[in-house]
């Protein structure tokens, strides 16, 4: 008996000490130690042992059974440690490798362009108000001197979704609905998104955006309006451009003009940017029709004032010299990047 549980023993031990994984030492314990391992079975022939022998032996199976439970554990946590090591010198950090490109996003142009109008305009104290994208015909052509079958309309293809409700024109309905509030004066712009059915070439497309402009108070002349577009014009495109005012028509300003500005690539001597003439159209303009001021509750013979219009992308294009409007809609980021 002693010798048979012996050479268990050394068995198992040997395996233990040969075993390199913490799966093996598992099979070893259940080989042994378990319900049909070979120290069970031992024990299970202790029926034959005479009952003097039964303690002493019954002692050297209990030994056997903690030199084998003592290596089981002391290689566990050997093999736990080399595991862990192993997982160290594998997951190791190489500080001098390059970081991951971080890609953040960039202002649009039309963006820039917006906040570069905005920031003029609110420094001459205007505010700046939004109205909705989806507009009564009241406010888009009605209130603003264009009655069913004026040609104007048909001029802007509009996009309808009624009757009586249209995807706007324009945003002067935003100064339709200030204007019609009573609070006054007024000295505000209005930026925003506006559609008209057109096709998608270099210069156009069916959603682009604009910047118009109202000032209404007592005595606001002609002369109010083009002293505000000069300087605008100056502090968009620089200190020495000129502005030109040309005469106009449009049906909620009277008299109406469109304005131009110097060229500010040439000066004004004409190159290929204002196709040699020296000049480049950027907005139109004019004193608010006195039609338009009684259609929403004020008193042309009490109060004055003047109103303009810019398409964004327009100013966008201009400022940053870029030949074609689909490039502002693509959203190619190695185009957006370079302004
Ligand atoms: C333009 C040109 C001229 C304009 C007029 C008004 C309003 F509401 F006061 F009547 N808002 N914007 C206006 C005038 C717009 O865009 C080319």
């Amino acid at each position: 008996m002693k010798e048979k549980l012996e050479q268990i023993r050394q068995a198992a031990l040997d395996r233990i000490a040969a075993s390199d994984a913490l799966e093996t030492l598992n099979e070893i314990r259940v080989a042994y130690l378990g319900k049909k391992g070979e120290l069970t079975g031992v024990l299970k022939g202790m029926k034959d042992v005479s009952a003097e022998d039964r303690p002493r032996v019954g002692q050297m199976v209990n030994d056997t059974r903690a030199a084998i439970e003592a290596k089981l554990e002391e290689r566990k946590i050997r093999l736990a440690k080399k595991a862990r090591e192993e997982k160290l010198k594998r997951e190791v950090i190489d500080v001098t490798l390059p970081a991951k490109k971080n890609h953040v996003g960039h202002k649009h142009p039309n963006m820039i362009a917006l906040e570069e109008v905005e920031r003029i305009f609110v420094g001459m104290g205007y505010e700046v108000v939004e109205g909705p994208e989806v507009e009564y015909d009241y406010y888009n052509f009605e209130a603003l001197n264009i009655p069913k079958g004026h040609p104007a309309r048909d001029e802007q293809d509009t996009f309808y979704i009624n009757d009586s409700i249209l995807l706007r024109s324009q945003t002067s309905p935003v100064q339709v609905r200030t204007m019609e509030k009573g609070k006054l004066p007024i000295r505000m712009i209005a930026p925003g998104r506006v559609f008209r059915s057109d096709e998608v070439d270099a210069t156009h497309s069916p959603s682009f955006h604009q910047i118009e402009g109202l000032v209404i108070d007592k005595h606001i002349t002609f002369a109010d309006l083009k002293g505000t577009l000069e300087e605008f014009a100056r502090e968009l495109f620089g200190e020495d451009t000129k502005v030109k005012f040309r005469p106009h028509h449009f049906p909620f300003t009277e008299p109406s003009a469109e304005v131009d500005v110097s060229c500010f690539k040439c000066h004004g001597r004409g190159c290929r940017f204002c196709k040699g003439s020296g000049w480049i159209e950027i907005l139109g303009c004019g004193m608010v029709h006195p039609n338009v001021l009684r259609m929403s509750g004020i008193d042309p013979e009490e109060y004055s004032g003047f109103a303009f219009g810019m398409g964004l992308e327009r100013i966008a294009l201009l400022k940053y010299e870029i030949d074609d409007m689909r490039l502002l809609y693509e959203n190619d980021i190695r185009f957006l990047k370079q302004f």
